[in-house]
């Protein structure tokens, strides 16, 4: 079992769903916690409850992973704390709109991509550098279902998601021969503000994808990112599916 008491990590859209959950899953295990996200105020009391469950350290960091500069002040303030990072959660990103590609939005088009995709290489090259000589290192990419199988009015984020997966797939051959352990981590449908951002603010719409349905929780993604980590350091899982029980694919849920 790898220990993380101590060790640090990284965790990107640490301000609320998987990111937070993950801050208090990995504070749990006495990690040093390195928290990216825009909403400064939102960082903080993550940090907060991070630290309430245990964290050696928690420091809230503001971060735009589709800013590359953004980016690299993020880095170099890890880097000013530690030069080992055992832990990088590739995890900000989401949807934005369910328009079919005929009603496409570029400025939705252009944020998924930056976020999901520019975002995820953008952090990987910063901070990758700090785990080429960590023992047990892993690098979590959150994918999706969505990146395995199409849907309707889904095109760029399935197609954000599918990018992610084929880049976390190059990025375990690039890295083989390192200590460093590589997962996609692609979830189906869990309850968090992904839906009320994809929808807009539209609580009603959000609150439509869960109806009838005992969706995944953040802390079910959380408690799966902490298990990834704390494998032993010849264990890699290089990709991991976890979907609801009644969620069978997408489109095919059962609801009550
Ligand atoms: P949330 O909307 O709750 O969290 C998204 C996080 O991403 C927020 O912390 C947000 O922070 C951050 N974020 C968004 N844009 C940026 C940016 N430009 N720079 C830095 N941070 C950013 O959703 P989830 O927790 O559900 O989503 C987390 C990941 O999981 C996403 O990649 C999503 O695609 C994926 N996913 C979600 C599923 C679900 O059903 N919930 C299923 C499968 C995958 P802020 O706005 O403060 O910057
Ligand atoms: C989120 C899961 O199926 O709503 O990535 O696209 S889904």
């Amino acid at each position: 079992m790898t220990d993380l008491k101590n060790k640090w990590v990284a965790i990107t859209g640490a301000s609320s769903g998987f990111g937070r959950a993950a801050a208090v899953a990995f504070g749990s295990a006495g990690a040093h916690l390195m928290l990216g996200a825009r909403r400064m105020e939102r960082l903080e009391e993550t940090a907060r409850l991070a630290l309430e469950a245990g964290a050696a350290s928690a420091c809230p960091f503001s971060l735009d992973v589709s800013s590359t500069p953004s980016v690299e002040e993020f880095g170099n303030a890890l880097a000013q704390r530690t030069s080992e990072l055992q832990v990088l959660i590739n995890n900000a990103g989401g949807a934005l709109g369910v328009d079919t590609l005929l009603e496409g939005k570029d400025e939705d088009w252009e944020t998924m991509l930056q976020t999901n995709v520019l975002g995820l290489l953008r952090v990987s090259r910063r901070l990758i550098p700090l785990m080429l000589r960590v023992e047990g290192a892993l690098v979590i990419n959150v994918g999706s279902i969505a990146g395995r199988i199409p849907y309707e009015g889904g095109s760029v984020y399935c197609g954000a998601k599918a990018a992610e997966l084929q880049i976390t797939k190059a990025l375990r051959l690039e890295l083989c021969g390192t200590p460093v352990r590589v997962t996609s981590l692609d979830p189906g449908m869990a309850e968090t503000e992904f839906s009320l951002v994809r929808y807009k603010g539209d609580a009603a719409k959000a609150q439509e994808v869960y109806r009838g349905v005992k969706a995944l929780t953040a802390e079910d993604i959380a408690q799966t990112m902490l298990w990834l980590a704390e494998r032993p350091a010849h264990v890699c899982i290089d990709e991991l599916v976890i979907k609801p029980t009644a969620q069978a694919a997408p489109y095919k849920v059962a609801r009550k």
